[in-house]
């Protein structure tokens, strides 16, 4: 409201003929929606830029406290309208769930988000918000294995490890580390099969499973028959002097990395 004031002596010779000039230097309207929450009446104010991390259910609920300045604030009182900077389409991946929520699909995007008074003035302002997703896959390796040397150290054989990951696709992958043994020892090699799950944000998680790789026990071997024509069991006949041995019916070689030698002796 503005007041003017004459003096009375000019009353009666400049009000037939009265006029104002008013030039404006800086107003603003708290009833207006404003792009920046620059308004002074509502004291409404938007951050400009924000960054909202999904949860382990890659969802967000944005409520008007994550996007208005300052503290104090009842979120009650304001309503949230949530907007895809690009396509302006109106967001909320869960209607059935009280305010605006986002999920993976807005993940790298940019959203324009708009609160606005549920009582007059009805004042408004908005932000923009950038979508992330902090949160790793959370990774679960296979048990720890003892084997020996003739048996598979495949995935298939001894376990793939698995994730969670709610925010779309992750890459797993593993590498292994040998540490190799010896007789001393007691055992052949010591893999340590490292695991990483890296998200589409880059998040990742490892693991480590242990594979012990023992040497074959003597009880395991498999010794070839006897050659020597003897009628008793595990005997079988002589070679003749020119006579080849069918390899077919012998014995499986079972050798690791440090062999077992075998001796044939006539
Ligand atoms: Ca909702
Ligand atoms: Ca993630």
């Amino acid at each position: 409201m503005i007041r003017l004031c004459l003096l009375e002596k000019f009353k009666l010779s400049l009000l037939r003929n009265l006029m104002f000039v008013l030039v404006v230097v800086g107003w603003q309207n708290a009833n207006a929606e404003n792009s920046k929450g620059s308004n002074v009446l509502g004291q409404l104010a938007c951050n400009d830029d924000i960054q909202i991390s999904l949860d382990e259910n890659c969802l967000a609920t944005i409520n008007p406290d994550m996007v208005l300045e300052g503290a104090g604030i009842v979120n009650a009182a304001y309503t949230v309208v949530v907007r895809d900077w690009v396509t302006n389409a109106i967001i909320d991946v869960d209607p059935a769930t009280p305010g605006s929520q986002i999920g993976a699909a807005q993940i790298k995007r940019h959203l324009q988000i708009t609160v606005r008074e549920v009582a007059p003035p009805y004042n408004s302002c908005w932000g923009r918000a950038f979508v992330e997703d902090k949160l790793a896959p959370v990774l679960t390796c296979p048990a720890d294995v003892t084997i020996t040397c003739m048996d598979p150290i495949t995935t298939s054989a001894l376990g793939v490890a698995t994730y969670v990951e709610e925010c779309g696709g992750a890459t797993l992958s593993y590498r292994d580390v040998i540490a190799k043994g010896s007789c001393a020892l007691g055992y052949d090699k010591i893999i340590s099969r490292y695991w990483i799950v890296v998200d589409a944000s880059g998040n990742r998680d490892t693991c480590i499973q242990s594979i012990r790789v023992n040497y074959v026990p003597l009880s395991a071997v498999v010794f070839p028959e006897h050659f020597d024509g003897l009628a008793l069991p595990g005997h079988t006949s002589m070679l003749s002097c020119d006579a080849k041995i069918d390899k077919t019916k012998m014995f499986p070689l079972i050798f690791c990395r440090h062999q077992l030698v075998l001796t044939i002796i006539w």
